[in-house]
């Protein structure tokens, strides 16, 4: 990737700002201050938490400017407060908390006109802005399954995906031997991403598609939901805990499935890829079906490896830039693509919509690779190493181009459903 320079940063600054906007600006005082699942922050503490982390990072640190607000520092420190107790807390209200971002900003613009970006190696290849970026984006996805969870009539809307025009089906093979995971170059890449190492990978089998709803559908038919025999242990217990017989947001009228989406009711779209599963639901759908979920280095090398080279590249695609034709990503379109949208979007040997869609579930736990070292701070990544995390892969319909790649890693509990989670299967060769 080339290093991206002031220009290029700035207009991803306020091209994530817009967004945030978008989400924020779509909703009424009480929509933005009311929380719509005990899951969920209030959307505005997610907007002035943004402004906060922007305050503390490019400010403060690498401005080593007068701090704007330090008295609410403590109101946005995620590790102080339960998403499910920030409701109560003496938050600034929406317009106190545009007012603060948008001071924030002001400085943060003008930090990035004087600063020089070889100065330390936070600012290398502009990596303290671009960790804010990402920063704002990733609220940006949280805040969008906020408004999935919200109550009430549509307020988002945008044009539905590309149709699936390409056959996608069945299981490609993906040889053995090695391959680099991870990297060392990406200038934006997050800790957790690093340092690149190789990996030996026995030979394997990818489904070339997410599961669909299609796929799904046949699982909940054949009772899978009720059928221990396809869930682990944990699974059931949990299955039965929350009485799952469906992904979230599905209800079902007579024969037909519907789901709602964004205050829309619509019937399910069997050519999509299934989203608002959780790690247990995929595990089952997987042994019914007679296979499993990828780790996360195969799924890594199905995204990456170049057979031809041998090399790993940034994207399924390549090494640019995802486009429109590439991936369903950036909140384009307001749902996972059909299964053969983005025949450009494949990788080398064939797998299709790696990124964007849906966040895919792998089989592995959160850890720091081999040689991690914290960068710039623990509680970002490390402080969740070792947790009840599996990590999830590709990013969604709701992530932004500036926060995916084929290193980016991404973790969740196993029970959780309100983000855009998916899946595809993958099996050991006999
Ligand atoms: C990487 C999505 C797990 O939202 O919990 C946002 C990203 N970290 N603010 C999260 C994050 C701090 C993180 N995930
Ligand atoms: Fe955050």
């Amino acid at each position: 990737m080339t290093t991206p320079d002031k220009n290029a940063i700035a207009a991803e600054l306020t091209r994530s700002r817009a967004r945030t906007a978008l989400l924020t600006d779509a909703v009424g005082e009480d929509d933005l201050t009311r929380q719509h699942s005990p899951l969920m922050s209030p959307l505005v503490w997610d907007l002035a938490h943004v402004g906060n982390q922007e305050e503390l990072w490019l400010v403060r640190d690498v401005g080593g400017r007068e701090p704007v607000r330090q008295d609410i520092d403590h109101l946005y420190d995620a590790f102080k407060h339960a998403r499910s107790d920030r409701p109560a807390l003496p938050l600034l209200d929406p317009a106190e908390a545009r007012r603060y971002l948008a001071q924030v900003r002001d400085k943060a613009l003008d930090v990035l006109d004087r600063v020089r970006l070889d100065e330390r190696p936070l600012l290398a290849g502009g990596f303290a802005f671009g960790m804010i970026v990402q920063h704002e984006q990733q609220h940006d996805e949280t805040m969008l399954a906020t408004h999935q969870l919200r109550a009430g009539g549509p307020v988002l809307s945008a044009p539905p995906p590309p149709p699936g025009n390409r056959r996608v089906r069945g299981e490609v093979l993906i040889p053995a031997g090695p391959f680099t995971m991870g990297t060392d170059t990406d200038p934006w890449a997050l800790d957790n991403e690093r340092p690149a190492h190789v990996v030996d990978v026995p030979a394997f089998l990818i489904d070339a598609a997410p599961v669909t709803n299609l796929d799904y559908l046949a699982f909940i038919d054949a009772e899978g939901y009720d059928d221990p025999r396809w869930w682990s242990p944990r699974g059931w217990a949990h299955r039965n805990e929350a009485g799952l017989t469906a992904p979230m947001h599905w209800f079902r009228e007579g024969a037909d499935w519907h789901y709602r989406r964004f205050g829309r009711v619509e019937p399910v779209r069997k050519d999509e890829p299934v989203v608002h599963v959780g790690y247990f639901e995929a595990e089952a759908y997987a042994t019914w079906a007679g296979k499993r979920l990828p780790t996360e280095v195969e799924w890594e090398k199905a995204a990456r490896w170049d057979p031809e080279t041998g090399r790993s590249r940034r994207y399924p695609w390549g090494d640019d830039p995802p486009g429109p034709e590439h991936a369903n990503l950036g909140q384009r379109h307001l749902a996972p693509a059909p299964v053969g949208a983005y025949p450009a979007g494949a990788s080398p040997l064939g797998v299709h919509q790696l990124i964007g869609d849906v966040w895919e579930w792998t089989s592995s736990d959160w850890h720091g690779y081999p040689g991690f070292c914290v960068f710039p701070y623990a509680e970002y990544s490390e402080v969740f190493f070792g947790g009840d995390y599996k990590v999830l892969r590709g990013g969604s319909f709701g992530t932004d181009a500036a926060a995916v790649r084929g290193t980016f890693r991404n973790w969740d509990h196993p029970i959780r459903r309100q983000i855009f989670s998916g899946f595809r299967c993958a099996r050991s060769l006999a």
